[in-house]
């Protein structure tokens, strides 16, 4: 028996334990005490991560479709087939789909493939269904998206304001610093349209209708400057904008009366939650996907970097805006350029050095990608409806949009129309059904590799045993298939630690890091540019990243979502999570511990909403929305706000994403996830 310590496949908290190895096979889950992060202690997820690994389900060798059918083939038959065909189509034809579920060194690979092998500007990943409000909204202020502070520096604060994350249930081992600040006497506020297990250990709870955040913090802004709360040394030093936030925040829209009847919120709670915030010298901020999965997602982000430069909370341990990341390697993915706008560390692919630095060092003998923005995966979709025949081709590595991506109706349509499909995963899910070659993975205690945190902590993953069947490690694949189109010069990688180093050459927040100095129980947090550099675990301590070091403060007006109640679909629908179970499924409701636990969806609905529909707890109902409808258990419960209704998107069999919105924020093209109307219908037995 040996221990492989190694770090968490879920949450972007990034947890270390170690796999208990027996006769070279993963049979357990034991604590790594020495990990600053979590201390040895796990959430349920972590606890049971080893129970899917060797699940028989488990992809083992290459499938093709042959007349409707999945047929085992060789790797060479395999790779041969999708070669050809990649090579048959013209490049801005093609696009690739990373994966936040697999290493930096996977998506490293998965970046000079699409830009360098097939040439095509088009790659992008889940970030865009979950964080890019944050990565655009945050630049945009900050001069950097990411989480401003780290995880343990939280149990420094006086005041934690959660908006929009399910902490606890979602972040578990986060919750756990929220609740040491709480011990040592921090103030806990929790604005969501439910009261979650996050929301039982708040002080004080502000329930609101989804979609009104912009209104909630404009008001709150308002208190704070009307009372002269705001940190006036911070906002002269360190800011651009003041007077434009003012003038918007301070119109009679936002008036404590306004607010309170926009949001649903009562007057006085707005209030002490202004004054607890404003007045405790060291306040962060939380948030998650109740920000940023609006159609004013880049909106919201925008807002907590206002609440935070108005109170002058950033740069300090205890303070920041806290952008809780979710894949376990989301942050990581996006860091790799698995992103359409970007290469590695968010080096633009339309700067012509940036274009230039990558051309030069890859040695493409016929070039890369031309230095043009591509499609993000939402108008990915859009563009396969809608222009028929402008993208053909398109290679998923760990991404399940079948279930994950807005409307399914319409993401199906989406993947039927496209003439060749490669899907790379661990197991079949449902968006592998509809490929012509499905790849087998191998899953994270089957190799070496490197995740990124959400506080941008870089840890590694050892492999503890060999992967089931004939499966291989993503980057393995994608260099073997590069080499079959001709391009093996390109991809001479013999291990993880190789293509690491190649990345961090290209990449300077990385640049410093080696996997000996990874290798420490603490890791390194990035930027940590040079090999003598210590890391940088807050970021923002004297000046912010932008051209002048200022932050900049910006009026946002308040708009309401893309969809709002009606009198015939009069209820707004938003989604979410449970703590036991993991996006669409594939690991989650394979390890028995955690499914016996959730093992199917359910909506929740408040009792007078209930009533009203002549619903009772735990029957069936129809939920209908524009786009489709889905028949689901009723969840009656006094913890979700009237009007409002949840449902969260785990399950196939009742799926949320058949009744969600397909609509975008504008910049971010991130969707409205959490804001769509519905109606509820009984289901009336025929006896
Ligand atoms: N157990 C578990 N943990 C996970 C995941 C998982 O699938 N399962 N996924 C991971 C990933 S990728 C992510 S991105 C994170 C997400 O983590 P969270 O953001 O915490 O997850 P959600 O449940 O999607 O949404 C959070 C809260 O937003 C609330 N909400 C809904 N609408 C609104 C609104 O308009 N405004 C505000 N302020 N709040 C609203 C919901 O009621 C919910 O409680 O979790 C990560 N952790
Ligand atoms: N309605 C609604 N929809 C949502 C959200 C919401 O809150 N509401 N949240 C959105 C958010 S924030 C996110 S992040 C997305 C998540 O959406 P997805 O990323 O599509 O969801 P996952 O289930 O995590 O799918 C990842 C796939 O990766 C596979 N996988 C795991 N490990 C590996 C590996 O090492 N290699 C390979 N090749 N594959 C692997 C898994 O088996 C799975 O099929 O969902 C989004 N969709
Ligand atoms: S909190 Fe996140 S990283 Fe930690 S054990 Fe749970 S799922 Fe894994
Ligand atoms: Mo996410």
């Amino acid at each position: 028996m040996k221990y492989v310590q190694t770090t968490c496949p879920y949450c972007g908290t990034g947890c270390s334990f170690n796999l208990v190895v027996v006769e070279g096979k993963v049979e357990g889950v034991a604590p790594y005490q020495r990990s600053p992060v979590n201390e040895g202690k796990l959430c349920p997820k972590g606890t049971y991560a080893y129970e899917f690994i060797n699940s028989p389900d488990r992809l083992k060798k290459p499938l093709i479709k042959k007349d409707g059918k999945f047929v085992e083939a060789s790797w060479d038959d395999a790779l041969k087939l999708i070669a050809d065909k990649f090579k048959s189509y013209r490049p801005d034809e093609c696009a690739c789909l990373a994966s936040a579920r697999t290493s930096n060194e996977d998506n490293y690979a998965m970046m000079k493939f699409a830009r360098g092998v097939l040439k095509t500007r088009h790659i992008d990943h889940c970030a865009r269904l979950c964080h890019a409000s944050t990565v655009a909204g945050l630049a945009n202020i900050f001069g950097s998206g990411a989480m401003t502070n780290s995880i343990g520096d939280i149990a420094e604060s006086k005041c934690v304001f959660i908006i929009g994350s399910n902490t606890f249930e979602n972040h578990p081992l986060i919750g756990r610093r929220v609740m040491e600040a709480k011990a040592k006497g921090a103030k806990v506020i929790y604005a969501d349209p439910r009261l979650t297990p996050t929301g039982k250990q708040a002080d004080l709870f502000l329930q609101f209708y989804s979609g009104t955040d912009v209104c909630l913090m404009n008001g709150m802004m308002q208190i704070i400057i009307k009372n002269g709360w705001e940190n006036k040394e911070f906002i002269e030093k360190r800011c651009n904008g003041y007077e434009e936030l003012k003038k918007e925040v301070m119109k009679d829209d936002y008036s404590l009366e306004n607010v309170a009847k926009v949001t649903g919120v009562p007057a006085d709670k707005i209030k002490t939650a202004a004054e607890w915030f404003a007045k405790s010298g060291t306040s962060a901020i939380l948030y998650s996907m109740g920000i940023t999965q609006h159609t004013v997602g880049v909106d919201n982000v925008k807002s907590t970097g206002n609440l935070q430069m108005l109170t002058g909370n950033l740069g300090r341990p205890g303070t920041g805006v806290n952008a809780l990341r979710g894949q376990n390697n989301v942050q990581g993915a996006c860091d790799m350029g698995a992103l359409p706008v970007v290469f590695t560390a968010y080096q633009k692919v339309i700067d012509e050095a940036a274009h230039k630095k990558f051309t030069d060092a890859w040695k493409f003998p016929d070039g890369i990608a031309e230095g043009k923005n591509g499609y993000e995966v939402t108008v990915m979709m859009d563009v396969l409806t809608e222009k028929p025949g402008e993208l053909k081709c398109l290679y998923i590595m760990g991404e399940n949009p079948m279930i994950s991506d807005p409307d399914l109706t319409h993401v199906k349509h989406a993947l039927k129309t496209l003439e060749f499909l490669v899907v790379q995963d661990i197991f079949m899910n449902e968006t592998a059904e509809l490929a012509d070659v499905v790849l087998p993975a191998a899953c994270y205690a089957e190799k070496d590799g490197t995740q990124t945190s959400t506080e941008r902590r870089v840890q590694m993953w050892r492999k503890a045993q060999n992967p089931p069947g004939e499966a291989k490690g993503d980057w393995e694949i994608i260099a073997s298939l590069a080499a079959k189109m001709g391009y093996g010069a390109q991809f001479p990688w013999k291990t993880s630690e190789e293509v690491f180093n190649e990345m961090a050459s290209l990449t300077p927040s990385y640049g410093g890091m080696t996997y000996e100095r990874l290798s420490k129980p603490e890791a390194l947090h990035w930027p940590c540019p040079a090999k003598d550099h210590p890391g940088t675990p807050i970021l923002h301590g004297e000046k912010f990243g932008m051209p002048d070091g200022k932050g900049l403060m910006t009026a946002i007006p308040f708009k309401y979502q893309a969809e709002r109640p009606d009198k015939d679909y009069p209820f707004l629908l938003t989604t979410g999570r449970s703590i036991w179970q993991w996006h669409t499924g594939t690991m989650t409701r394979r390890s028995a511990s955690l499914e016996r636990e959730e093992p199917t969806g359910w909506i929740e609905m408040n009792p007078e909403d209930a009533k009203a529909l002549d619903v009772k707890n735990g029957e069936k109902v129809k939920a209908v929305s524009r786009r489709g409808e889905i028949e689901i258990t009723a969840r009656v419960t006094d913890t979700i706000k009237k009007g409002v209704m949840f449902i969260p998107f785990h399950y196939a069999e009742c799926a949320a994403n058949v009744l969600t919105i397909n609509a975008l924020d504008p910049v971010a093209k991130i969707p409205e996830s959490k804001a769509s109307a519905v109606k509820i219908q009984k289901i009336v037995e025929v006896k």
